[in-house]
């Protein structure tokens, strides 16, 4: 059967707070203004940050690291780059703690500011802290501490480790030291710490970031141990459940203004039968938090989250690009915006942004030969070339790329360009697996709307082309520079 389960729009335990590829979420609060950051990978400007001031509505403020002294490119490879991070404000200053796994050798990276919108610091290195996914916390007499998950290159191994450690220089104040392995699954990592009471609570993420995933608890008189296993471990799973939203775990918890306790974590949106494909990355959830015998027990469903805030229109006239563009590689400064003709990307580069709904539509009035795709990374994206008098559909599936439409244009200096991904039909007796979404490619001519290919959106999905990212709506192609003048996007 297909989606058995009878959903209700808006809840938490099925809408994320922060849809498109945003995983990893951290969470601090300042007064009553929530900051939440993500992981981002090979884009840059990396670590997108938001605002907000009820947990449910979040605004993009900016990026985190937006120069490449702050993330070193490194051989770019596609989920590579920026991982799991964690975003803390003490007196008066914001703190972000995170890894480029492109760089690993640099250890671990702190920068701060004092506005999240940036500008952020230059990066400090933690570079004895080998590993992913640290954490940032103080001591009860203001010593920092840094926690991660270490690569234990000698044993093969992973545990959670932990250090004093001058944020101001990086310098570790005294060698590291194993807090923690886990309660017997794979992959005990993304550990967030927090003084709460008289407890000191280690919040990580369980089970590997796919089907098992999960979000389990240990306790402590001190920072540093010894630890207890919360008896009802894993407190966040989905695991073997059959609900709309999988993989979830790698929670970060907050108290709200008014006492109460929540959590984001991340989770994914499959489509196409049991276990079907997700197509945008995992996402940002927010969880109610009770507590009892002193564990956090997570609530799900408690809030209601409102939907369909993700359209936009880009005509690019703003002096800045908004902080949702980013790039897999290099930077932003080839990049040539001009208020009349819009944004020019060079040949073989892309801007690109997160598409964030599961059904959408997206129009790029391409000016002159151009490029407009959709794309989980290089080897798998379909896309509309605009060449040469025909508009022309590529899909490239494992790096084999091949033409799956033709059409001429019908003249004109601009040609628009629109991509869909619509809900297949629903069938009834499913032979094999259904397709997740189907991807139309079309474009305007003078005589309406032309399709040139229908395509199954498995391709363009985690569970085919691996990794750790979603999928992108992207500008530009290997082959030719593309200008866009204006670019629309929204859910369907
Ligand atoms: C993240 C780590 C993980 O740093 O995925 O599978 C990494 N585990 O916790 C990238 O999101």
């Amino acid at each position: 059967m297909l989606n058995p389960i009878a959903v209700t729009p808006g809840n938490s335990s099925i809408t994320p707070i922060v849809p498109g590829f945003h995983p990893d979420p951290t969470v601090c609060r300042v007064g009553d203004d929530y900051y939440l950051a993500t992981s981002s990978f090979e884009y840059f400007p990396a670590v997108p940050v938001f605002h907000s001031t009820d947990l449910l509505t979040w605004t993009q403020i900016g990026n985190i690291l937006t120069t490449r002294e702050q993330f070193v490119e490194g051989e770019g490879r596609p989920s590579l780059g920026v991982w799991a991070g964690t975003l803390r404000h003490r007196d008066g200053r914001f703190y972000y703690i995170t890894t480029n796994v492109s760089d690993i050798d640099s250890g671990q990276i702190i920068v701060t500011a004092t506005d999240p919108a940036g500008p952020w610091s230059e990066p400090v290195h933690v570079r004895d802290a080998i590993g992913i996914d640290p954490d940032i916390c103080w001591d009860d007499d203001g010593t920092c501490l840094v926690t991660w998950h270490r690569f234990n290159f000698d044993v093969g191994g992973i545990d959670v480790h932990q250090a004093p450690v001058d944020p101001s220089t990086g310098e570790m104040l005294k060698p590291s030291y194993e807090v923690w392995s886990g309660s017997g699954l794979p992959s005990a990592e993304g550990p967030h710490l927090y003084r709460i009471g008289e407890w000191w609570y280690l919040l990580y993420a369980e089970g590997g970031t796919e089907r098992g995933h999960c979000a389990t608890v240990a306790r402590a008189r001190r920072p540093e141990g010894p630890y207890e296993g919360c008896p009802a471990n894993p407190v966040l799973t989905r695991r073997s459940t059959n609900t709309p939203v999988h993989n979830t775990g790698h929670a970060d918890l907050v108290q709200t203004a008014s006492g109460d306790w929540a959590a984001v974590y991340l989770g994914v949106r499959p489509r196409g039968g049991t276990p079907g494909f997700h197509m945008l990355g995992r996402e940002t959830f927010l969880s109610g938090i009770d507590w009892e015998d002193g564990w956090p027990v997570f609530v799900t469903d408690r809030y209601t989250v409102p939907e369909g805030l993700t359209g936009f229109v880009e005509d690019f006239v703003d002096a800045d690009l908004q902080p949702r563009w980013v790039v897999p590689s290099g930077t932003l400064d080839d990049i040539e915006r001009d208020p009349a003709t819009g944004v020019t990307v060079p040949p073989t580069r892309r801007l690109c942004v997160r598409v964030r709904d599961l059904s959408w539509e997206a129009i790029a009035d391409l000016v002159g030969d151009g490029s407009f795709e959709v794309r989980i990374d290089p080897l798998h994206n379909y896309r509309v070339d605009v060449v040469d008098g025909e508009a022309v559909a590529v899909a490239t599936i494992g790096g084999r790329e091949q033409t799956v439409g033709v059409a001429a244009l019908s003249g004109g200096e601009a040609t628009r360009v629109r991509l869909r991904a619509e809900a297949p039909p629903r069938q009834e007796v499913p032979l094999g697996v259904p397709a997740p979404d189907l991807i139309v490619l079309e474009f305007e001519r003078a005589d309406g709307w032309v399709e040139l290919a229908r395509l199954d959106g498995r391709y363009l999905s985690t569970e085919v082309a691996s990794g750790f990212t979603g999928r992108v709506l992207a500008v530009g192609s290997d082959a030719r520079a593309t200008t866009a003048r204006r670019i629309e996007y929204r859910p369907l």
